[in-house]
């Protein structure tokens, strides 16, 4: 298993200060090639440009563990990226603040990042192969134009949410990214089926469970070695709605977000949808890849009181992700002078549809039904409205509360979880009446 997120989160400049080799290793890549004086060269140095959002003229000048300075004063300016708060830097992790998630279609700009690795040293689309193999009945390798020649291409709007989305309210906190809402995006994907793909493969009757890889590695750097490798049973691979992707929002994917062809497993957590995807293979067991075993991505499979030491073997994989809302429009802390509002945001349901959603500016005690639009396509989130009225001036908070198409809603205080997964506690925003 990898390093606890705690010791792996080192801040940028703590790191080169200690260590600038290993530094420039971590934050720009495993094969970042160095000549014999120390100067970064080859996929380093491009991913430094890409940092930095150019190319560097007199990169030779650069001495080793060299933090240019337009990173030093902005420390994380991710080209192609907008308004994210960045969380972890080594690796990325960056999230999206609600009110910037509005658009129905989440803009690249505005897609979180969750890496757990080193991004590829190489994301070039048109060598890129996937291999398809394990227990199928044709092995295939496949490059992006063999996707696209033998298989239909589909564009879809899809959720991807990380399971930790919401972490940072756990009381006790749990480690790991402390993302607060904004771990979820839904972009308009457009690829093959993963279905497609598995039933050319020929997939034999004894597999269970796939097993996705990608190109990036291990933050140890060690040869070989995988950040995360995730799958999922083998009825949910073959939902029609899964896509092995190579276009995101009309363009090629973002570097970031798995350029140039990732999965996209809406409904259940982002882990399940491998980025920068080299490898499908078909097993007849549960993968076992990094963050498949022990309590990654996993939750006691009964409730626990807060801060319950679980024992291991109680834990159990997350499935479908939890009914959840945001509060996309207005931005919390608003003060308005009016005594009415428009409130708006998404709403999503893992596997399920929303049924419902309700607003309450009264801390709970009553609720008036939000109008509730139909997804555009099935894991696509769905937009709901609603117009406030407030009986006076004063401090208000908007709460929203989805329900699913099995009656289940959000609650009100979080389910607390040791890995601190799954909180699809209710949304709320405050607004002053003056
Ligand atoms: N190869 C690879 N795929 C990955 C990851 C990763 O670290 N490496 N992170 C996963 C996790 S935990 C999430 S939540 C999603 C996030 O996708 P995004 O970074 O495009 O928002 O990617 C998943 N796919
Ligand atoms: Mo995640």
């Amino acid at each position: 298993m990898s390093k606890s997120n705690d010791e792996k989160s080192a801040n940028l400049f703590e790191l080169y200060a200690e260590n600038p080799d290993k530094a420039d290793e971590v934050v720009f890549g495993r094969e970042t090639h160095k000549d014999r004086r120390g100067f970064l060269r080859g996929a380093g140095l491009a991913s430094m440009g890409a940092l930095i959002g150019t190319a560097i003229p007199f990169h030779r000048n650069m001495p080793a563990g060299f933090i240019p300075e337009a990173l030093a004063a902005n420390p994380m300016k991710i080209q192609g990226k907008d308004g994210l708060t960045i969380l972890n830097d080594r690796p990325v992790n960056a999230e999206t603040p609600a009110h910037l998630l509005n658009d129905d279609v989440t803009p690249t700009a505005r897609h979180f990042i969750r890496n757990n690795g080193n991004m590829p040293d190489s994301m070039d689309a048109g060598s890129w192969k996937l291999q398809v193999d394990g227990l199928v009945n044709n092995p295939m390798t496949l490059s992006i134009s063999d996707l696209k020649e033998k298989f239909e291409v589909v564009t879809e709007r899809l959720v991807i949410e990380c399971g930790g989305n919401g972490r940072a309210a756990f009381k006790p906190p749990a480690r790991g990214n402390q993302w607060t809402l904004g771990a979820v995006a839904c972009s308009e994907w457009t690829g093959v089926r993963l279905a497609d793909v598995l039933k050319a493969a020929g997939v034999k009757k004894n597999v269970i469970y796939t097993a996705h890889e990608g190109a990036d590695t291990h933050l140890s750097g060690k040869e070989g070695k995988l950040s995360l490798s995730r799958g999922v049973p083998i009825d949910k691979a073959m939902n029609p709605h899964n896509l092995i992707a190579f276009g995101m929002n009309g363009k090629e994917i973002h570097p970031m977000n798995g350029a140039p062809l990732r999965l996209v497993v809406p409904g259940w957590p982002g882990s399940c949808s491998q980025k920068w995807l080299k490898r499908i293979w078909l097993r007849d067991v549960v993968h076992d890849g990094p963050k498949m075993t022990g309590t990654a991505y996993r939750v006691p499979g009964h409730p626990v009181s807060a801060g319950e030491k679980v024992p291991k073997e109680d834990f159990e994989i997350i499935q479908a992700m939890p009914v959840k809302s945001l509060i996309t429009t207005p931005q919390t802390g608003l003060t308005i002078s009016e005594r009415s509002m428009s409130v708006g945001g998404h709403a999503w349901a893992g596997d399920n549809a929303v049924a419902q959603v309700d607003v309450s500016i009264d801390f709970g005690a009553t609720w008036s039904k939000a109008d509730l639009k139909a997804p555009h396509n099935p894991f696509a989130w769905q937009r709901w409205s609603a117009d406030i009225k407030f009986p006076k001036s004063g401090y208000y908070e908007v709460w929203a509360r989805a329900t699913d198409d099995q009656g289940r809603g959000q609650p009100f205080a979080i389910a607390w979880n040791p890995k601190g997964y799954l909180n699809n506690s209710m949304h709320r925003i405050s607004v002053r009446v003056s």
